[in-house]
Order: structure tokens, then sequence, then C-alpha cells
């Protein structure tokens, strides 16, 4: 049986306009505390290649008022609640995020995973479980959005690779939905 290879990836170039994406990286400089998570990789402990934050109903951080209306958007945009938001800092080309997919942190069958571009273009990867090399790469501007929904997170895998020629920062927001 051939594994399904389906899934549901829409984009949406320049969902925020370049005033609006401008205005919402800057509140996030001001108000995310960033944290740089370790790893266990084998016998030793490492540093994850970008920092985080989270803000969320249930978070430490609730949303922000920018953040907060930037996810009423997004609702309305595809018809689902979201209940927390994953930044991701890319300070510079050096950081990346490897091959995975969502499916294990939200614990939800099919996930609308709503993923907003601010900063520094870098391209988006995606692969199908079922052929690893088939790779579809999709170079992400400040406010492009990306929604994966249906069976992406079961049948496929993305990434964001290093590139050592991006020197500028890109800041990474994935709008989720509450873990059942
Ligand atoms: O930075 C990105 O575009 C992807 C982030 C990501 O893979 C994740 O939050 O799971």
């Amino acid at each position: 049986m051939t594994p399904a290879r389906g899934g549901d990836v829409r984009l949406y170039r320049g969902w925020l306009s370049p005033e609006r994406a401008d205005a919402l990286l800057a509140s996030i400089r001001a108000t995310a505390t960033w944290v740089q998570e370790r790893r266990k990789m084998y016998d030793r402990f490492v540093d994850v290649p970008r920092e985080q934050a989270w803000f969320g109903d249930d978070r430490e951080r609730g949303f922000t008022p920018e953040l907060d209306a930037v996810r009423r958007e997004l609702e309305a945009l595809r018809g689902v609640r979201f209940s927390h938001v994953l930044l991701n800092r890319y300070r510079n080309g050096r950081d990346s995020v490897a091959w995975h997919n969502d499916h294990e942190v939200e614990h939800i069958a099919q996930p609308v995973i709503a993923s907003l571009t601010l900063g520094a273009t870098r391209a988006f990867d995606l692969r199908p479980k079922a052929d690893r090399k088939k790779i579809v790469s999709i170079d992400l501007d400040h406010g492009d959005l990306i929604v994966m929904a249906g069976n992406t997170q079961t049948n496929w895998e993305h990434r964001v690779a290093k590139n050592p020629r991006i020197a500028g920062e890109r800041i990474n927001l994935t709008f989720r939905q509450q873990p059942a």
C-alpha cells in the first residue's frame, strides 16, 4: 500500500503589508523574552540553533494586543481558533530548525498551523515522508503567511535549513490550536 502523500499547504504572499509587518516586528522585539533550549543529543546537551518565545491563553505570557489582533484575523481567515503562538528567532543564517513535523507537539489529528514570517527571507522546505528526496522549497519574505492543514503534519516534514550567506534576523510565528 502506498502511504498517502496528501497535505494542504497554502501560501498567502504579503499577507501583512510591509508597514504592518514592520510594526509587528517592532512590538515583538519590545515584548518577547527569548529562550534558547538545550536538547539531549546522544550523550550530551546542545543548544538548539535558534531562540524561542511563547505567548498564549494558558501560558505565562498572554497574547499582546498586537499578537491578539493578528490571531483574530487568522481565525477569521481559516475559521479555527488559535490558543497560542510559538515564536522562533533565527538570529542569522547559522540558525535553523531541522526536519520535523508538529504532530507530536500538538496531539491533534489534523492541526491547522498558521506560520507568519517577519524579517529576513529564508527558504522553508517541505518533503513528503513517503519520498524524502522530493523537497519543495519556498522563499518566505517579510509578511508572508503559510498555512499547513489537513494531513500535512502526518505525511510531510518541514525545516528551515542553515544558510551562511544570510546575515539578517528572521522571526517566525506559528499560531497553533489548543492541544487535546
Ligand atoms: O520558521 C519556520 O518557518 C518554521 C518553524 C517551525 O518549523 C515550527 O515552529 O515548528
